[in-house]
């Protein structure tokens, strides 16, 4: 049996859960690249990815994917068209929480578009922040003309990044049906 590994990136703003993300997912040890943040206007949390984290999931049908996670922050931006090269899809995840987060969905969708044409999106910390809108994604995604399916998530919980796994490859599916 040919045993093929498949390549899934983990882009988006800083403190959007990538890190989390693949730590649900991994069932080996996550090799996560955080030093300590620094970056205390970007986003108040104690640790910041600053190179490639890397996790692998066997999916039920035998798939291996290669989890592969981008740094957030804008300085480390050289690093994210490098790390998506050969992907078989992108997930992109958005804070809810922070000031302007339609601004950080486009701008990484800006970003990733050119390097992937595969892409989910995942908007976090929703439990942190009820009061704020929900329904400015899809109305954003619909006035912008973008169909790319959007998901509510918490990176803490296996089943949601699970979700944005499986949206990923049944798109692929579907195109090469
Ligand atoms: N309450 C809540 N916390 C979350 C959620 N998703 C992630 N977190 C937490 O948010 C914090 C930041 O997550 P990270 O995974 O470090 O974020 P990151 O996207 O890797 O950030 P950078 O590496 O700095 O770009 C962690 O403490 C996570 O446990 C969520 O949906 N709700
Ligand atoms: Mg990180």
């Amino acid at each position: 049996m040919i045993i093929q590994k498949y390549k899934i990136v983990f882009a988006g703003s800083m403190g959007s859960g990538k890190t989390e993300a693949i730590k649900s997912l991994s069932e080996i040890p996550v090799l996560a690249t955080e030093t300590l943040n620094t970056d205390d206007a970007s986003h108040k949390k104690m640790l910041t990815t600053v190179g490639i984290d890397y996790g692998e999931i066997t999916l039920e049908d035998g798939a291996k994917i290669g989890l592969y996670g981008t740094p957030g922050q804008e300085r480390f931006n050289f690093m994210w068209g490098v790390i998506s090269q050969g992907a078989i899809g992108t997930i992109i995840l958005i804070d809810h929480n922070v000031n302007a987060p339609l601004d950080e969905l486009q701008y990484y969708l800006d970003f990733f578009k050119h390097h992937a044409e595969n892409i989910a999106i995942g908007v976090t910390h929703i439990d942190e922040n009820l009061d704020h809108s929900t329904h400015q994604y899809r109305e954003w995604l619909v006035s912008n003309h973008l169909n790319y399916p959007l998901f509510f998530i918490d990176a803490r919980k296996k089943e949601d990044v699970l979700m944005l796994i499986e949206t990923l490859i049944t798109k692929l599916e579907i195109e090469h049906m």
